[in-house]
């Protein structure tokens, strides 16, 4: 009889037992895999100063606190045009000749009330200043969008671009 009943229990337990440590394993190799993941806090991007609306890839939400910084140098005009329009960084012309030759056409820019070369956001209706900001709370849900301040007619003639650092927090 004993060897019987020891044959029953090893065919129980041997089923059981494997199929124990394969599920062993397969959360090993879930929680492997979750180690593994890269953690996206952010990302960078390029924003051409020629560029329509870009997007970023980034979905944020309303009250979100958002990081940015910035490299490099754009212009809302051509190289000729440089005493009017000097590089600048994400803050744009504010304080430059053309700001004020252009002054009359201040309602025709892509956010009205804010200097030409600087860099805006935008998230589904809502476009709002970034400039040179390194902390933005978000006024909306949506995808970030970025581009620069200038005629959303008049793009085509602008230098430079920014390369641009987003990591909401
Ligand atoms: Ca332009």
């Amino acid at each position: 009889m004993k060897p019987i009943r020891d044959l029953l229990t090893r065919r129980k337990l041997k089923p059981l037992l494997s199929s124990s440590v394969l599920i062993i394993l397969a959360l090993l190799f879930a929680c492997n895999q979750e180690i593994r993941r890269p953690q996206v806090r952010g990302r960078t991007i390029y924003l051409d100063a020629k560029s329509d609306w870009q997007g970023t890839g980034l979905w944020v939400k309303k009250g979100q606190t958002v990081r940015f910084e910035c490299h490099g140098i754009w212009a809302v005009a051509p190289e000729n045009e440089n005493r009017r329009w000097p590089d600048t960084g994400p803050e744009g012309h504010g304080k430059h000749p053309g700001e004020k030759v252009h002054r009359l056409g201040d309602p025709k820019k892509e956010l009205p009330g804010t200097p030409f070369g600087a860099l805006l956001g935008k998230v589904s209706d809502a476009v709002f200043p970034i400039g040179n900001r390194k902390e933005i709370i978000i006024p909306s849900e949506g995808e970030l969008y970025l581009v620069v301040n200038d005629y959303p007619f008049y793009r085509h003639d602008n230098r430079g671009g920014l390369t641009v650092t987003i990591v909401p927090q």
